[in-house]
């Protein structure tokens, strides 16, 4: 068997309408921290990172996100199918040679190259299309 690339689940995306009562509601309901907080212009949303579990390579969290505008990927989504899971973040090793092994077996990507995410990571999306309709996210963490 080959060895897997993802490494754990570094966080659930989901996608709200008002990112500080759906905080409040994560924090009173589970006891969860927030462990970041940081809006990201270039993927159009206003979010927060929950911290759930330490793992190793990283840790995971919940992530709630909230669209900085209607014209954004949070924002569609949220038109078309309304608040709820928007996708699955998994940590890897190396973003950029997930990236290349992914795609080298014709899976659709989003990003060709890593971006910023959360808490410091490099991040690359791949198309829902391509993996059975859940967007699906390569998280890795800063430092790792
Ligand atoms: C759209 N689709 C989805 C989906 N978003 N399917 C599953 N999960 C999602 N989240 C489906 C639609 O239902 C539609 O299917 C088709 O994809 C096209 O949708 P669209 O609304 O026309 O949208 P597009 O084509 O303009 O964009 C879709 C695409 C986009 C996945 C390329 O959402 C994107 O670039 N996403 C990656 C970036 C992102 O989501 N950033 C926000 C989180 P039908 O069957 O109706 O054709 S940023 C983040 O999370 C960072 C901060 C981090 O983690 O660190």
């Amino acid at each position: 068997m080959t060895a897997s690339l993802l490494t754990r689940i570094d966080h659930v995306g989901i996608a709200c309408r008002d990112l500080e009562a759906s905080i409040e509601f994560y924090v009173a309901t589970f006891g969860l921290v927030v462990a970041g907080r940081e809006t990201n212009e270039a993927q159009g949303v206003k979010e927060a990172m929950l911290h759930v579990a330490d793992a190793p390579g990283g840790a995971s969290y919940v992530q709630l996100l909230e669209p900085l505008s209607a014209d954004t990927p949070v924002g569609k989504f949220l038109d078309s199918r309304g608040e709820g899971v928007h996708h699955i973040g998994y940590g890897v090793v190396d973003v950029s040679a997930a990236l290349e092994q992914i795609s080298g077996g014709g899976i659709r990507l989003v990003d060709e190259r890593p971006r910023h995410g959360s808490l410091g990571a490099s991040i690359a999306f791949l198309h829902p299309k391509s993996v059975g309709g859940v967007l699906t996210e390569l998280v890795q963490s800063a430092g790792h």
